[in-house]
């Protein structure tokens, strides 16, 4: 077996069982060996956190273990961030991004702003557990084109049509492209609230907010690309 693929399993192992060090240390030692940072993120690091979901799923898992696991992860998304994301050209627009109230999960939403990022957009994290009223004034402050929420529990999702009702009753509805995504929201479900788009996965998120921009005038698609093929059959 290669280093390469030792590295790829370790991570795997590591990010499983929570070690945040080891993590670490492997990322470091993988991007130091030249190994592409998507490489790192989806054939390691993000399907830990799938057999994670599983394992809590099947009962072998709790929120203790769910929790160190996302925090090994995040140890390794630190490095490979500066990496995923280009930055240096004048941003292309700015994207609002959230996770609704309730919710406190953001690593799905944290990868979608490293790529918008690295897309060239300017991103405004607003964080995780965001009440609509927060929404609505960073829409005021910032008059972004397209805001971005996320929700990652089946009990959290009315609240993205909570924060569409917010955006409406302020008259600020007409002034952003509201995308809508999150591990149990569909396209379906975005129609049926009333969203402008949907997303499953970080790539197709950049891919909408290109889109939107050119619709709207925006010279989109420059400056630099999502990073190319992040992830095969991942939008
Ligand atoms: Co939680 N959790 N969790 N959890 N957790 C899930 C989501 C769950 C599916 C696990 C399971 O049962 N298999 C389940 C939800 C079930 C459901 O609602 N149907 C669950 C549960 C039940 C819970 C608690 C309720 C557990 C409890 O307390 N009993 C609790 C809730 C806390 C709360 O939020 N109020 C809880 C807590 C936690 C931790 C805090 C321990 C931790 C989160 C840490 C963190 O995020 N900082 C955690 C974790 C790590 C998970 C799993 C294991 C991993 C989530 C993740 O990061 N996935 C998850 C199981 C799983 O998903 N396999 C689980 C990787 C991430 C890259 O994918 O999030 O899908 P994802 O993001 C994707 C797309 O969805 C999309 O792009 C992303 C990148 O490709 N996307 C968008 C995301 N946002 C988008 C926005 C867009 C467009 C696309 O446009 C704006």
């Amino acid at each position: 077996m290669s280093r390469e693929e030792e590295i790829r399993r370790a991570l795997f192992e590591h990010t499983l069982a929570g070690h945040a060090p080891e993590v670490k240390a492997l990322t470091e030692e993988g991007i130091a060996r030249g190994m592409d940072p998507v490489d790192l993120l989806f054939g390691a690091l993000m399907p830990a956190l799938e057999e994670v979901g599983r394992r809590f799923e099947r009962g072998d898992y709790f929120v203790p273990e769910m929790l160190v696991s996302a925090k090994a992860m995040q140890a390794g998304m630190a490095l490979l961030r500066p990496l995923l994301a280009r930055t240096g050209a004048k941003p292309l627009a700015t994207v609002v991004m959230l996770t609704v109230r309730g919710d406190l999960h953001d690593i799905g939403k944290n990868l979608c702003n490293i790529l918008l990022e690295g897309a060239g957009f300017s991103v405004v994290d607003l964080g995780t557990n965001v009440p609509a009223e927060a929404v609505v004034a960073a829409v005021r402050q910032h008059r972004p084109p397209i805001v971005g929420f996320s929700a990652f529990l089946t009990t959290t999702m009315p609240m993205l049509k909570a924060n569409l009702d917010a955006l409406a009753r302020e008259g600020l509805r007409d002034t952003v492209k509201v995308m809508v995504g999150g591990a149990p929201v569909t396209q379906e479900y975005a129609e049926k609230i009333g969203a402008d788009g949907y997303a499953p996965d970080a790539n197709a998120t950049v891919r909408l907010a290109r889109r939107w921009l050119a619709e709207l005038g925006h010279e989109a698609g420059r400056p630099g690309e999502a990073p190319a093929a992040a992830a095969p059959g991942r939008g």
